[in-house]
């Protein structure tokens, strides 16, 4: 999108300064995963969503929205790696490994305050959708545990997860930057949904991503949902056709070579591909959902980043070699 790079920069730019603390180790354990990298993702959904209006710039307000998704997105990744004991996170040591979980928990909690008081200072309306966010992202994780080592967990349970943990901050990363950006209430709803479906599209990729790809093409270690009992939605359908040989693995933490093994079953299987269709059928849906907005340059972004989504899996995909 014409201009993205810019307001890109300007994220950047507030990012690290939302997370400036007067004690200098807070801002540095803080800052960790910001230097690291990352895709900022939310952030250029919520600049792209405030873009759909025609003629609209890229107000201050609007890169403070997707600043304040950002640092929800950050702080949950803090807390997410203190559970999983994760050792690396984009590609580098992670914020647990290096400091431990109680500074990890803290400089999560920090992010999350910075966020709160960002999204505070752009309304009512904000503060309240982001809140309630982070009481979604809570409850699909809880699901997710709860579920941990499940071999009969269903595909509904899996996408409800799915949905509260990843789909509700695109969902809302897209309605914040349309509020912000002064979009009509209907467009606001629109972006809301696309948002969401884009969400379910991206985390069954991620999902299917852990089966198939590779430590280096993750910046991660791959398997690593089979490792936690995990069951995603590849592995789900592996199971309810498998000859009892992944069945038998599964179901319990997983000892030295069970992962790669569960990892060649569940790809060997037509699960992955099917994968793919589902993650394809949400991708569409959100594209679909745009039609109302009309065909400007940053609904065609965002059109064009969710096709990218499912156009680039190093995997087959049943529409296209049908
Ligand atoms: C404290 C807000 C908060 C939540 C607590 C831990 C937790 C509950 C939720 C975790 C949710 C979680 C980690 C979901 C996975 C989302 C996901 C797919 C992350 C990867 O997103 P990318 O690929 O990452 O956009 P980058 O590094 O590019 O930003």
């Amino acid at each position: 999108m014409p201009g993205m790079g810019h307001d890109m920069e300007r994220v950047e730019k507030a990012l690290r300064e939302s997370v400036r603390a007067d004690d200098e180790f807070l801002t540095e354990v803080a800052s960790h995963l910001i230097k690291a990298g990352g895709k900022r993702l939310r952030p250029a959904f919520a600049i792209a969503a405030a873009a759909s209006r025609p003629g609209s710039q890229t107000t201050d307000d609007v890169i403070m929205g997707g600043v304040a998704v950002e640092l929800v997105h950050l702080g949950s990744l803090y807390h997410d790696d203190v559970m999983d004991e994760a050792e690396m996170r984009r590609t580098v040591e992670s914020v647990n490994a290096r400091w431990g979980n109680l500074r990890a928990i803290l400089a999560g909690d920090f992010l999350l305050a910075r966020a709160s008081e960002i999204a505070a200072g752009l309304g009512t309306e904000v503060a309240g959708l982001l809140a309630s966010t982070i009481g979604r992202l809570c409850e699909g994780q809880v699901r997710e545990l709860q579920s941990a080592f499940q071999v009969d967990r269903s595909e509904t349970a899996y996408l409800t997860s799915i949905e509260g943990k990843t789909a509700s901050l695109f969902s809302s990363a897209c309605r914040i930057g349309a509020i912000v950006g002064g979009l009509p209430r209907a467009d606001v709803d629109t972006l809301t949904e696309f948002g969401r479906l884009f969400g379910m599209a991206f985390q069954v990729v991620d999902d299917i991503l852990d089966v198939v790809a590779t430590d280096e093409q993750l910046g991660k270690p791959a398997g690593h949902d089979l490792v936690e009992g995990v069951y995603t939605l590849p592995v789900i359908r592996a199971l309810a056709t498998d000859d009892g040989e992944l069945r038998g693995l599964l179901g319990h933490p997983l000892g030295p070579g069970e992962m790669e093994r569960a990892r060649a079953l569940v790809r060997a299987n037509g699960a992955v591909a099917g994968s793919v269709r589902t993650a394809r059928d949400f991708a569409e849906q959100a594209v679909a959902t745009l039609a109302p907005l009309g065909d400007g340059t940053a609904t065609g972004s965002l059109a064009a980043a969710t096709l990218h989504l499912v156009d680039h899996l190093p995997v087959a995909d049943p529409a296209t070699t049908r």
